[in-house]
């Protein structure tokens, strides 16, 4: 794993409607994830948090149904050209959200670097949503299909390209909680899904083994785009979107250090951290503890 890592915080809560997950970044700080990665050996360069607008100043337009959706689209801008950046001078991207609607923004900037970027979609939703099939209007819900070229192209567009991903290099883990639309497009684009039926089934041992070995030879980069709400509530509390029937600590520790020991995560961003919701930020030390395994943390 590169030992220079870049960490950008995006306290983005417009992609949903629950107040709170602006405050991720500083929950995931505060539970010491740089002291923590700096013990592996790693330098660290805090690039501080984007800039985004505050609720109190956003409004939705009439003509759409996104909710929010032009505030959305300058904080992705920005956190793409950052990200952009950090690539460039050769570091790791660590980004801390935020809702999930920052992967629209992560995703412009590390796919400009890379021929066919694979990306591992670790969520209990598939984030594959379009305004006219979203249930919500939340473009937290959407970032999946937006980097597909799939969407508002006020959000498709940014980067100045578009699409970001191909079907085929997306592998989703943990989805126990897809809408109509979803379903219809992981058939017609035969995006790779291991629903927690599959996590259940063959064990995160084989999911990992499976995915690292479909994404090895069509890829020639993988993002790893970890929503916390794809662990299960007991163990991750403060997401803004939980869903029972989830992965647990120990299986999501697990898939960390596997693909840790595939040598083929090159950027990773945690979102979805709410304080707000937590119990004694629980889920932003989980998400620290993740971190810990993904970038090498061994007992022996
Ligand atoms: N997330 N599928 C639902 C929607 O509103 O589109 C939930 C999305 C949740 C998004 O957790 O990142
Ligand atoms: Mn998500
Ligand atoms: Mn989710
Ligand atoms: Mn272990």
């Amino acid at each position: 794993m590169n030992k220079n890592i870049s960490i950008i915080g995006v306290p983005m809560d417009l992609g949903q409607m629950r107040r709170g997950v602006d405050m991720g970044p500083s929950a995931i700080r505060y539970a010491g994830v740089v002291e923590r990665l700096e013990n592996l050996g790693y330098r660290i360069n805090d690039l501080g948090n984007i800039e985004i607008a505050q609720p109190e100043r956003v409004h939705t337009s009439p003509d759409t149904n996104l909710r929010n959706l032009k505030a959305v689209a300058e904080g992705n801008t920005k956190l793409s050209q950052k990200v952009d950046e950090v690539i460039e001078s050769g570091d790791f991207p660590l980004i801390f959200g935020g809702d999930h609607s920052i992967a629209i923004g992560t995703l412009a900037g590390v796919s400009k670097h890379y021929e066919n970027l694979g990306v591992i979609w670790y969520d209990a939703h598939g984030d594959l949503n379009t305004g006219e099939t979203s249930p919500s209007g939340n473009i937290h819900g959407m970032p999946l299909a937006v980097s597909l070229g799939i969407g508002h192209e006020n959000l498709t567009t940014i980067g100045g390209f578009a699409p970001k991903i191909k079907p085929e290099n997306i592998v989703i883990i943990g989805a126990r909680s897809l809408d109509e639309g979803e379903r219809e497009l992981i058939k017609e684009k035969g995006i790779k899904v291991y629903t927690m039926h599959e996590v259940d089934r063959l064990g995160m041992t084989n999911v990992i083994e499976d995915a690292v070995s479909y994404l090895k030879d069509r890829t020639d980069g993988v993002h790893l785009s970890l929503d916390l709400d794809g662990l299960d509530p007991s163990d991750a509390p403060g997401v803004g979107t939980p869903v029972i029937g989830g992965i647990s600590y120990r299986e999501s520790h697990l898939a960390m250090e596997m693909l840790e020991e595939s040598g083929l995560i090159t950027s990773a961003e945690f979102v979805e951290v709410n304080p707000i919701l937590d119990e004694k930020n629980k889920t932003a030390s989980v998400a620290v503890a993740l971190m810990g395994s993904l970038f090498g943390e061994k007992l022996l």
